[in-house]
């Protein structure tokens, strides 16, 4: 029993359905977006579970990744941390985690209900918003219980998922803190636009504690603009974010930049040398005609990265169960994974 990963997020209950560009207009949404909701959402979630063709699986973003992230490494691997009520909704993510062999220390809250998202897909694209509720509330504290901080005394590698910059930020630094102490791995998804774009200083702060950051392209443009960059080159972009400050000098900083059918960019900034070592790396790609829907791909792929990374594979080899495990998961109903196991 070694669980050398633990990931920290936002658990979420998913609401997918498919729908229209009509309805997402109707609520001002992107057709390929992730959004914490406003009262004027607030009727979605109601006409979603109304709807007959709707489906009801586990999500928030760093959860799917631990999910994806368990799927490729042996029993006891990953420990998932976030907070949630005490109601259905968390028995039922308990449950997807307990199956994917996933490891859950939820702190539990008793005034809120577990957080939902609306998965709103319309063909290749999903609309992600969000009621964090119980997630919102999460407090380092909780890290810090004796039977928890075992947990992380003992982890090797640290994954964060972006969204939760909105949540706690102290529990990041508090990992990010011990990462850089005992000189252990600690990973950073961008996870979506408005992270960067309106949590600039917070996501700074984050990457600092990072020697991986994990992000798409459109995520690498938010970034691109909050930080005055006058590039749209991802490659550019993901030199200035492996070169930013780190406080373990002793690890150097590697930018992994999805870009949808396009080959993955990985850029390492060698601090010594002051070398940067970029990679090209291509998809796994799919016949559209067996996408069932991709929302939850980008996390495959960070789970499939960090299953690599945590057994110490090379970069390449990393990148590439990441694609795979992308491949997987978008011939499925929402951010899951096929059982039986496959091999990779
Ligand atoms: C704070 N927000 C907006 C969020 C999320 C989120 N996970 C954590 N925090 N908004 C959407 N998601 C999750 O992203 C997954 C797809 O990448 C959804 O629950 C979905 O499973």
């Amino acid at each position: 029993m070694s669980f050398p990963l633990v990931a920290l997020g936002n658990p979420l209950l998913d609401l997918q359905v498919d729908t229209d560009a009509a309805y997402l207009e109707k609520y001002g949404l992107k057709a390929n977006d992730a959004i914490l909701v406003e009262e004027k959402h607030m009727p979605i979630f109601k006409e979603v579970v109304e709807n007959p063709n709707k489906h009801i699986v586990a999500g928030g973003a760093a959860q799917n990744a631990a999910r994806g992230a368990q799927y490729l490494l042996p029993e006891n691997s990953v420990v998932y941390f976030g907070s949630v009520g005490k109601d259905k909704y968390s028995e039922l993510l308990l449950e997807a985690n307990a199956k994917a062999g996933v490891k859950t220390l939820y702190q539990f809250q008793d005034k809120y209900e577990t957080g939902k998202c609306a998965a709103l897909i319309t063909g290749h694209n999903r609309s992600l918003a969000t009621d964090l509720a119980a997630a919102n509330h999460f407090t380092p504290d909780h890290l810090q219980k004796p039977e928890n901080w075992e947990y992380v005394e003992k982890a090797k590698f640290f994954y964060i998922g972006g969204f939760h910059l909105t949540v706690s930020p102290d529990a990041i630094y508090l990992l990010g803190q011990h990462a850089a102490d005992t000189n252990k791995d600690f990973s950073l998804n961008l996870s979506a636009p408005f992270i960067p774009e309106f949590f600039k200083d917070v996501l700074d702060k984050s990457i600092s504690f990072a020697n991986y950051v994990i992000g798409n392209e459109t995520e690498a443009a938010a970034y691109a603009k909050s930080h005055g960059l006058e590039t749209e080159d991802l490659t550019e972009i993901a030199k200035y974010i492996a070169k930013e400050p780190r406080v373990n000098e002793k690890k150097n900083r590697t930018v992994i930049i999805t870009h949808g059918l396009e080959p993955t960019i990985t850029v390492t900034y060698d601090a010594a040398s002051g070398n940067f070592d970029v990679k090209e790396i291509p998809v796994h790609a799919l016949a559209s005609e067996n996408i069932k829907d991709t929302n939850g791909a980008g996390d495959a792929f960070a789970g499939g990265l960090l299953a690599g990374l945590v057994s110490g594979d090379s970069l390449e080899k990393a990148v590439d169960k990441g694609q795979w495990l992308a491949k997987l998961s978008i011939q499925e109903v929402g951010p899951s994974f096929p059982y039986p196991r496959q091999a990779y």
